[in-house]
């Protein structure tokens, strides 16, 4: 039987992994307003990326006989100035999510839990590579993105990114 306090935290998790989905699904709306059809699709796998990583931890929990308890998913931000607006706030949030998993670990060692610690050593190298992909578009947007043609150029190479769902664990 899994720790209360290693529950309540796994709960809190799967909590801000949906919040992320639907934050980026959110984005995934302000693309479609601008007809950026590859940003659209990169955000597209992003939100379905979240949905796995909530799910991923919605069955490690009960498969450790704990319980799942659904909390209120808030409202997302609506509207950017720019594409690059986005990726900051994607970029900012991905940090943050990175300091809540290693604070779920920080739980899971304290109550000793080996097997959750072991566990999320998947989400903790899942972040590592999640800020690198969202720092890389970042760092393009910034550093050589200041035309529409540059624009119409990234939305093409965004459009190439496809969902490849993870093995978690
Ligand atoms: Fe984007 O991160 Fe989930 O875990």
């Amino acid at each position: 039987m899994i720790n209360e306090k290693l529950e309540k935290a796994f709960n809190d998790q799967i909590n801000a992994e949906l919040y992320s989905e639907y934050f980026y699904l959110s984005m995934v709306a302000y693309f479609e307003r601008m007809n950026l059809q590859g940003f659209k699709n990169w955000m597209n796998v992003q939100v379905q990326e979240e949905h796995a990583h909530a799910m991923g931890m919605f069955d490690y929990l009960q498969e450790r006989g704990g319980k799942v308890t659904l909390q209120t998913i808030e409202a997302p931000k609506a509207d950017w100035e720019s594409p690059l607006e986005v990726f900051e706030d994607v970029l900012k949030h991905e940090q943050l999510v990175t300091s809540k998993i290693n604070s779920l670990t920080d739980v899971a060692d304290e109550v000793k839990d080996r097997a959750a610690v072991s566990f999320l050593d998947w989400y903790i190298k899942e972040q590592v590579e999640e800020e690198a992909n969202v720092g890389n578009v970042l760092k393009t947007l910034k550093l050589i993105c200041n035309d529409a043609n540059c624009l119409y150029m990234l939305d093409k190479e965004l459009a190439a990114r496809t969902f490849v769902a993870p093995v978690i664990g």
